[in-house]
């Protein structure tokens, strides 16, 4: 037994933890166009107090070319999050086992849900999107490929939004899955935003679930996207596959007693502007919703 019991976290008022609980402490990074040198160490400590970081400390800093100077600081953060609130928000989705979604798309499903996907517009990133669909995966996790539930199509890298949606249309897919990784001048905003007025043009907005991943996606940017959910740093082919088969089911069940009013309810989500379907968890696995 530690001679001190662990304290109990404040939910309601979350902040980072470094030594102990609730030191607010925070490891941030950044780069200035500044030569390296004292000045620029300054500079840095400045940046950083204005960002609102008490104490900032410079605990690393390199010159990475002429003019330019990266730093590692640490600092302690003054804000706190009400995570209590957050976690009753509909930012949970329950998680599924590849077991478990092989035997509820056998039993909810029962034929190959046939899912298409690419790195769309001119992001060249495939690791992403073949994390998620091909049969090697992720961490030991096969990708969807290599489940007996889905029917993959894997298009890669640098794929126009209109041709990964003729391709959706051609297969009669029930999910389109977009990879974005390059973020600069917010295009990977621009470039989903594309993708969704081309199914709703081609009037499959209804028919298909869209999902989206990248590593600065998260599930509210995808929902105010017009998405029905997004993944970023963390997930799992598992956990993206939990969600497509439930969300299936959920259509397809739309008309039978036990998934009625979810179906409505996702539909109601999917046809409000930037609004995108909320999932129904009910699986025995639980793990957290990436990024959410
Ligand atoms: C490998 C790499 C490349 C390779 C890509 C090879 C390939 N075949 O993919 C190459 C060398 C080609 C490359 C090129 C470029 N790259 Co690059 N690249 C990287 C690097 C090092 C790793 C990315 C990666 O593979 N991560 C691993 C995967 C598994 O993580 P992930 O993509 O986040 O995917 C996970 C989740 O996000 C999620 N997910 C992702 N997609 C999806 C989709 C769905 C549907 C779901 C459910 C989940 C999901 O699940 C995955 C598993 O958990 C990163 C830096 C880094 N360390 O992250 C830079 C990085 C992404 N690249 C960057 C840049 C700028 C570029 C270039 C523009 C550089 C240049 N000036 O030419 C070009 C891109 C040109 C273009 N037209 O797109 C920047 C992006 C900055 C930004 N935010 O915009 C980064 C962050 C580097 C940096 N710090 O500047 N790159």
């Amino acid at each position: 037994m530690p001679d001190h019991p662990r304290r109990t976290p404040d939910l309601a008022r979350v902040k980072p933890y470094a030594d102990h609980l609730g030191d607010g402490i925070v490891q941030l990074s950044f780069t200035l166009p500044v030569p390296y040198g004292l000045a620029a160490r300054r500079a840095a400590q400045e940046l950083a107090a204005k960002m609102g970081l008490r104490r900032p400390e410079v605990v690393h800093y390199q010159s990475l070319t002429d003019g330019y100077t990266y730093f590692v600081m640490f600092g302690e953060c003054t804000h706190s999050v009400d995570y209590a609130s957050l976690s009753e928000d509909g930012f949970e989705l329950e998680y599924m086992t590849e077991e478990e979604i092989e035997a509820f798309a056998r039993e909810h499903i029962g034929r190959p849900v046939v899912v298409v996907g690419a790195s769309t517009g001119t992001d060249t990133h495939s690791v992403g999107i073949d994390a998620m669909l091909n049969l090697k995966g992720f961490h030991g996790h096969h990708g969807l490929e290599g489940y007996k539930a889905f029917h993959t199509y894997n298009l890669g890298s640098q794929v126009p939004n209109s041709v990964l949606v003729a391709k959706a249309i051609e297969l009669g897919a029930d999910a389109i899955l977009v990879s974005q990784t390059v973020t600069q001048q917010n295009l990977h905003i621009a470039n989903l935003t594309e993708l969704v007025e081309i199914v709703e043009a081609e009037g499959r907005r209804k028919r298909l679930i869209l999902a989206c991943g990248g590593p600065r996606v998260s599930n509210e940017l995808a929902k105010e996207l017009g998405y029905d959910a997004g993944f970023s740093k963390g997930t799992y082919p598992h956990h993206v596959a939990s969600f497509i088969v439930r969300e299936l089911a959920a259509r397809l069940d739309a008309g039978g007693a036990a998934g009625a009013a979810t179906a409505a309810r996702m539909r109601a989500h999917a046809d409000a502007p930037g609004a995108g379907n909320g999932s129904e968890p009910s699986a025995s696995s639980r793990a957290r919703a990436a990024d959410a």
